[in-house]
């Protein structure tokens, strides 16, 4: 029998360009053999020079769109991206938060707030929300140095203020990652946490013309890959279940 394949749920905006957002998650669960389903938020008209405008989608709409395919094709792994407002981010939270079978299907946030050309893609007043409300429910919360500034209110700009932004976030999701490919060094340091310690992940910087979507390519990859373990792991439950172990 072919294996059905792992069914992943982007919610997120669209970027024409396909280098981020819908388009770069849905490329990415397909990388890896993942199936991917879409809950559009917002339309962005940008091109590789700038955002030009952006059409934030009706929140009523975004939550049909997810209990549409939740409800009949089913959700294996969530990854949510751009979310635009605090009407989005208060949804988001209360619609996941009352499916069914949520507690296992396991929940990557990329606290996505602007675009590299600065243009805003989270309202400001979103962000305590986004804190209080969907870090709890996230198993990875990815942001990079520039988003961790921001949520924290204060500098992310050396590896000790990486290491404690890692720490502070980590107090809101079971873990967070804050990646450190903004900071300009020769190797990159991405920083785990989870449970009040953290782990190093040290790299050799790529030598790339742009880095645009690199933060929706992590999070999706991460979501299929905790996805497919989740699986893995209720396989042997059920498993056990039936043999009475
Ligand atoms: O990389 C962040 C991001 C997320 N989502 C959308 C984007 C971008 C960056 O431009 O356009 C829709």
């Amino acid at each position: 029998m072919t294996e059905v394949p792992l069914r992943v749920l982007s919610i997120a905006g669209s970027d024409p360009t396909g280098g981020a957002g819908v388009q770069a998650d849905l490329k990415t669960f397909a990388a890896h053999g993942a199936y991917g389903l879409t809950a559009i938020t917002a339309i962005t008209v940008q091109n590789t020079h700038a955002v030009l405008t952006t059409e934030i989608l009706d929140p009523d709409l975004v939550e049909r769109q997810i209990v549409a395919v939740w409800e009949d094709i089913g959700v294996d792994a969530v990854k949510i991206g751009m979310l635009a407002s605090r009407e989005h981010v208060l949804m988001v939270a209360a619609c996941l938060g009352g499916l069914s079978g949520l507690s296992s299907v396991p929940i990557v946030l990329d606290p996505v707030l602007q675009s590299s050309d600065g243009t805003e893609f989270l309202a400001a007043d979103a962000r305590d929300d986004l804190l209080a409300e969907l870090f709890p429910l996230a198993d990875v919360v990815t942001p990079n140095t520039l988003e961790a500034a921001v949520l924290l209110g204060r500098s992310v700009a050396t590896e000790a203020e990486q290491r404690q932004a890692a720490l502070a976030l980590g107090e809101h999701a079971r873990s967070v990652v804050v990646t450190g490919g903004h900071r300009e060094t020769e190797d990159v340091v991405d920083l785990l946490s989870a449970s009040g310690m953290v782990r190093v992940f040290r790299s050799e910087r790529l030598d790339v013309r742009s880095a645009h979507g690199t933060g929706c390519a992590l999070s999706s990859s991460i979501a299929v890959h905790l996805g497919r373990d989740r699986r893995t792991l209720n396989h042997f439950a059920t498993f056990s279940d039936r043999r009475g172990l």
